[in-house]
């Protein structure tokens, strides 16, 4: 449905209050949502909505995290082992055209049953409310706090004053919406859901409508209640859904069940309404504010700057798009990217993907799956350094839940132990390869997956984490590894293919165009980068030495990174040229970041390759995609380039982000915003490269600024102020105890540090670092000079 805002004139509010205390931290705009991507998201991890905020017609739109269409399909393609076989031996005798035609328009078929079981995510519904306003709407504001996880509408019609509050409550399981009229008994209207196919509405009661369908025949089975509780009036329900009657106020309660973990939704929704029926409208809000703000208030952000929080989002944004500046929208972009991770990833959902829990419709983009070629893996990204360790939790579910069908691929497709996943995934856990060749060919998800468990124990130091979860599935990614690479028998190196790299293609010494290498360099790093995080993890449990020794083997064999004509790092094996240069994936900057092969200080030249690498990219066109922009803004705070780094913040904002704030591709995809918040974090605060820096990559437009709560790896909570573009203190907080190399932003030294009150003996630094052994549980004071 669109047009409702643009249905009426509305009338700016007389006087807008310019500063409010909250102002700092919400979104807001002055007339309702025309698109679905003005509409405002509110979220629980379970529970999705957009929130419109039409005047006479309200429209949410509603998801449930595991609605999803098609069925898991068995298409593991054993033909595709000796394909392998043949694109590697080709590839070796450096016949890349011959082993590119292989296995693609000649290979088998895409299996039919998966083409028809085409699985995607999509909407429960719309929650449609039809106001009874007579007159011209006044003063009409409509806002999302990300302090407390509240979407709020308000306006005037006829001298009353209406207000409605949205939000997605997580201790409580569902999404109330709460109506109010100034005047008694003012509020008139009519509520009712709505799905465009595969459902059915039953009235259950006066005041409940249930909708029950299921996903495009074969997908799941789902249920969805509305209830509306009016204060004063009369309440009725007939086939067109609820009528409520001058009354006073109304709470709508909404909440949603699927089959997908094998329960029963009638049972589950039943047990919700059991448990909500009781519940008062003040307790339900409270509470949902109390647990929104326990994980959002961790971190604190401040960019300096003027505040602007009285001038409506879309306002700023289009400002930022005109040429200026914005810092303290910048902040709001960081929080709200840490508010989209905790609405769309809590312990015991989904992970979030490719739209996070919000799709429209049947057939959103790319079926809002799991692409695991980068797409999900930044979802991620600032999810342990800003401070919300636990929604990574659904990540690591999930990718369990692929090692089954994950070790079948492996055998099957190759021949191979441990387990395997290709470029992308859903909700059904496919795994299988498909056609062996093109960009089909690449193995590299379950390596980049279990870099997650790694960097999950990195951040908390949970030993048991790491022995029973996150080992295990490293080890098995690397047991696929060890079995697919290959000697080189040209050199006696171990190669990581044949494989792609993620959606690239290159031109063959002919001319042709090609997808496959024999190792391109994001496979050897995905798989350097997974067996010295498997060395250490090994030897910090203490087991498996003898595997470990096969690994460090394995490591010693494997081709260094090289750099190419253009003082580049070499995408491919050899320095083929490229079919695009400004390719919107940069895969051989893994090492960079995500990963942490390549620093400025430790691998100065592969970081002048890297540089250079981004810079060509850049030159033909690159970062057009918001995700892309968003790795692009990572990859220069890694090369603490802060100013750099800050020119990509403003193209993200400029180019890529929506007038909510979302990301672009476009189309609207999440992933841009959780990388362009992992990009802002790495700029004030890193912790990759065995030491805690402070400010690496501070940009001179951020002169004035703090940020509380930021997260280093080995348990460290760290928060830093600064002035005039030089740090003034800095306090970290320790839960484990350990032994950290501090270092002081460029141009500061840290003069002293101390505990307690007491002052901590500083050895003098020996590389610019401050060597700091720390117990848990302190807090040390660190001041500059
Ligand atoms: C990857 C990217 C595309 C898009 C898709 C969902 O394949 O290459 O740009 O983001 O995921």
């Amino acid at each position: 449905m669109q047009g409702i805002g643009a249905a009426f004139a509305l009338r700016p509010a007389a006087a807008q209050p310019q500063q409010n205390r909250d102002g700092a931290l919400t979104l807001w705009y002055r007339t309702p949502a025309n698109e679905w991507t003005e509409a405002l998201p509110i979220g629980n991890g379970v529970l999705g909505a957009m929130v419109f905020g039409g005047v006479e017609h309200e429209r949410l739109q509603l998801n449930e995290h595991t609605l999803w269409s098609g069925h898991h399909v068995e298409d593991d393609n054993a033909d595709a082992r000796e394909a392998v076989r043949k694109i590697r031996q080709l590839l070796f005798e450096g016949k890349y055209a011959e082993a590119n035609s292989m296995g693609r328009p000649p290979g088998p078929a895409p299996n039919p049953a998966r083409l028809a079981a085409r699985a995607s995510y999509q909407t429960l519904g719309d929650l449609l409310l039809d106001f009874d306003h007579a007159g011209q709407p006044e003063d009409y504001r409509r806002e999302l706090n990300l302090d407390t996880g509240m979407a709020r509408v308000e306006y005037r019609v006829g001298g009353a004053r209406f207000s409605r509050e949205v939000f997605a409550s997580q201790p409580d399981q569902a999404v109330f919406v709460r109506l109010e009229c100034d005047r008694p008994g003012g509020l008139s209207f009519s509520g009712q859901l709505k799905r465009e196919a595969g459902a059915q509405l039953e009235s259950a009661a006066p005041n409940r409508i249930v909708m029950r369908g299921q996903a495009d025949n074969q997908g799941v089975v789902f249920e969805g209640h509305l209830e509306i509780r009016a204060e004063g009036g009369q309440v009725r329900a007939d086939s067109a859904g609820i009528h409520v009657e001058g009354a006073n106020s109304a709470t709508l309660v909404i909440f949603a069940a699927t089959n997908y973990f094998g329960k029963d939704p009638a049972a589950l929704c039943r047990e919700r309404l059991a448990a909500l029926s009781a519940k008062p409208y003040a307790g339900a809000r409270q509470a949902h504010i109390a647990e929104h703000r326990r994980l959002f208030r961790r971190v604190a952000l401040d960019l300096g700057g003027p505040d602007r929080s009285g001038v409506p989002t879309g306002e700023r944004l289009a400002a930022v798009k005109n040429g200026g500046e914005d810092p303290q929208l910048v902040a709001l972009y960081f929080q709200y990217g840490r508010y989209l991770l905790m609405s769309s990833s809590r312990p015991g959902t989904m992970p979030a993907n490719l739209q996070g829990i919000w799709a429209e419709g049947l057939n959103p983009p790319w079926q809002a799956d799991y692409h695991v070629n980068i797409n999900i893996q930044m979802n991620y990204w600032p999810v342990e350094v800003c401070n919300l360790s636990e929604c990574h939790q659904p990540l690591f579910d999930f990718t369990d839940r692929l090692l089954e069908p994950g070790r079948k691929t492996a055998r099957i497709s190759y021949g191979c132990g441990g387990f395997v996943v290709h470029f992308t995934t859903n909700a059904w856990h496919q795994t299988a390869l498909g056609v062996p060749g093109g960009i089909n060919l690449w193995q590299g998800a379950s390596g980049w997956l279990a870099r997650h468990y790694w960097e999950h124990y990195l951040f908390t130091g949970d030993r048991e984490f790491l022995r029973q979860r996150a080992y295990p599935v490293m080890k098995e990614a690397a047991q696929f590894y060890l079995d697919y690479m290959a000697e080189d028998p040209r050199t006696g190196q171990l190669m990581a293919g044949p494989a792609s790299s993620p959606e690239n293609t290159y031109k063959t010494p002919d001319g042709g165009r090609a997808a496959v290498d024999i190792n391109p360099a994001m496979s050897a790093e995905i798989i350097r980068d997974l067996f010295s995080s498997l060395a250490r993890a090994g030897e910090i449990l203490g087991i498996d030495a003898e595997f470990r020794k096969e690994v460090a083997g394995a490591l010693a064999r494997m081709a260094p990174l090289k750099i190419g004509r253009y003082g580049q790092i070499q995408e491919w094996s050899q320095d083929f040229e490229e079919v695009d240069p400004g390719h919107r994936h940069m895969s051989q900057l893994y090492a960079l970041h995500p990963g942490c092969q390549v620093t400025p200080r430790g691998t100065p030249e592969l970081a002048a390759a890297a540089r250079k690498t981004i810079e060509r990219r850049l030159a033909n066109g690159g970062g057009h995609t918001g995700w892309s922009r968003a790795w692009i803004v990572n990859f220069w705070s890694r090369l603490e380039d802060g100013d750099t780094a800050y020119q990509h913040v403003l193209a993200l904002l400029r180019n890529s982000t929506l007038s909510n704030l979302f990301d672009t591709h476009p189309p609207f995809q999440i992933d841009g915003n959780f990388g362009g918040t992992a990009g802002i974090a790495e700029m004030l605060l890193q912790s990759h490269a065995g030491e805690i820096s402070l400010l690496p990559a501070l940009p001179k437009a951020w002169a004035e600024g703090s940020v509380t709560g930021l997260k280093a790896r080995g348990g460290v909570e760290v928060d830093i102020a600064w002035r005039g573009g030089n740090p003034l203190s800095a306090t970290l907080k320790t839960a484990l105890a350990g032994e950290h190399r501090i270092r002081a932003p460029r141009g500061a030294r840290i003069a002293e540090i101390r505990s307690g009150g007491r002052r901590i003996a500083l050895t003098p630094p020996v590389d610019e670092t401050i060597k700091l052994a720390v117990k848990p549980g302190q807090v040390y004071r660190i001041a500059f000079a």
